[in-house]
């Protein structure tokens, strides 16, 4: 890597991500069903019909993949709770193991010097509250906020920081109106549902973990540079669009209690009655701001119904994902996130790449990943010679997992992971990411 420690500001913060379903094996420990396994068992929704039952067996293997943590000289590991794992129909009786199992992790982290840093929700919607409505379903704030109690009553109290739900777009956007993620919904009245119930339950969870002291909680967005196909009027309102229901609805609720005047056309409608009382709760204060950044879109327009634009391929390079490769998006989206949360520090709760990693003499030589984590680092830290107050960096992802709808052919890891034996092989990025961070 083409940086050490020294380039970023006394106590900036590295860390690796993952999250519950992608990692730990779903069906051990009397975790409940969740969409995802439903969805998975669905024909034409998931590559190879794959879902998260084993995945990489983090479940049992947790504390080998801790000490890869450690070895790897990190400061933090962001890892999430499977809702379904701690309360198996969503509400009701906790799962003992499901508990006992987090606080293994969080104490497991803390035996190795590493800061926990946990995320309530990645996805994994528990079977009877998908039945209920999932996210459509204004009682999920409810159901929610007492998850987040059972929860955090215990691990909360050992945690170094704690956000809500990751990214509420993916939540919200791509799985009721893109229908690419569980639920696989396309419509727009479930979408606008979904979308501020996402913000209400956010805000019952902050609320929630004030009540029990924490402190350092935060709110985790994803973000897109939205890129117009051309210089036309029609291309910069599509783009504009896009970046407003993508990149701006959220941050909008949390810090300004109001949704982009641009988006009322479209989703005003189909928002549930009584949404505009809801921002004390939504607005709740936050202590931070997480970016999860991989790429930029080159949005079109066209003559279909709202928001009337479809994506085109664009010219840079690609991941496996075939994402562009656009680290220059990163330091927009700081600034975008500075702009929002004035001067709260910011984390990039998320930034990595998918590549065609392959076991080789013994190593895996992901050069493309190096690469890309010192480009993107390159604007971090430019940014913070602007002035935003970057905290942090986490690598998406420790281990190759469970990527969602395209199964687990995209290898996000610093670590390989061999899906038939289980086997961890630290990648080259791995190993210089280790000496780059070593003290
Ligand atoms: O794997 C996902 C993760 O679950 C959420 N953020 C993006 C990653 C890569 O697609």
């Amino acid at each position: 890597m083409d940086f050490t420690r020294a380039d970023f500001p006394e106590g900036f913060l590295f860390g690796a991500a993952t999250s519950s379903y992608q990692i730990e094996g779903h069906a051990r420990g009397n975790a409940g069903s969740t969409h995802w396994d439903t969805f998975a068992a669905t024909p034409g929704n998931v590559v190879r019909a794959e879902n998260g039952a084993l995945a990489c067996d983090h479940y049992s293997r947790w504390p080998e993949d801790l000490d890869l943590l450690a070895a790897a000289n990190l400061d933090v590991y962001r890892f999430s709770t499977s809702w379904a794992r701690v309360l198996p129909e969503g509400r009701g009786q906790p799962n003992a193991e499901g508990l006992d199992f987090y606080e293994r992790l969080v104490d497991g982290l803390l035996e190795r010097g590493l800061k926990p840093a946990a995320t309530l929700y990645h996805w994994e919607l528990p079977s009877p509250l998908a039945d209920l409505g999932g996210w459509r379903n204004r009682d999920i704030a409810g159901w929610f906020a007492d998850f987040t109690e059972v929860i955090m009553g215990r691990i909360g109290d050992r945690l170094w920081s704690a956000a809500p739900i990751n990214e509420p777009w993916c939540v919200a956007w791509l799985s009721h109106f893109l229908g690419q993620h569980a639920p696989g919904m396309r419509d727009i009245r479930a979408t606008a549902r979904a979308m501020h119930h996402v913000l209400l339950a956010h805000g019952r969870a902050i609320e929630t973990m004030r009540g029990l002291g924490m402190e350092n909680l935060g709110a985790v967005c994803n973000f897109e540079y939205a890129q117009p196909a051309d210089e036309s009027d029609e291309a910069r309102r599509a783009a504009a669009l896009y970046d407003a229901y993508y990149n701006r609805f959220f941050l909008s609720g949390i810090f300004r209690k109001s949704y982009p005047e641009e988006l009322m056309e479209g989703l005003a409608p189909h928002l549930p009655e009584g949404w505009q009382d809801d921002f004390d709760v939504i607005g709740q204060p936050v202590d931070w701001v997480g970016v999860n950044y991989y790429t930029r879109k080159i949005i079109a327009p066209d003559d279909g119904p709202w928001p009337s634009h479809h994506e085109v391929p664009g010219p840079l390079p690609k991941t496996a994902m075939d994402w562009e490769i656009y680290p220059e998006g990163l330091r927009h989206f700081l600034h975008h996130c500075n702009e929002h949360a004035g001067g709260l520090p910011i984390y990039v709760t998320e930034n990595g790449l998918a590549s065609p990693d392959e076991v080789q003499g013994g190593g895996v030589d992901d050069r493309q990943r190096v690469e890309f984590l010192q480009a993107h680092l390159a604007q971090v830290r430019q940014a913070i010679a602007e002035g935003v107050p970057v905290a942090g960096y986490f690598v998406w992802s420790l281990l190759d997992n469970y990527e969602w709808a395209l199964g687990y052919e995209k290898r996000f890891g610093l670590v390989h992971v061999d899906f038939e034996t289980l086997e961890r092989t630290p990648k080259r990025s791995f190993r210089e990411l280790s000496q780059a961070l070593a003290r």
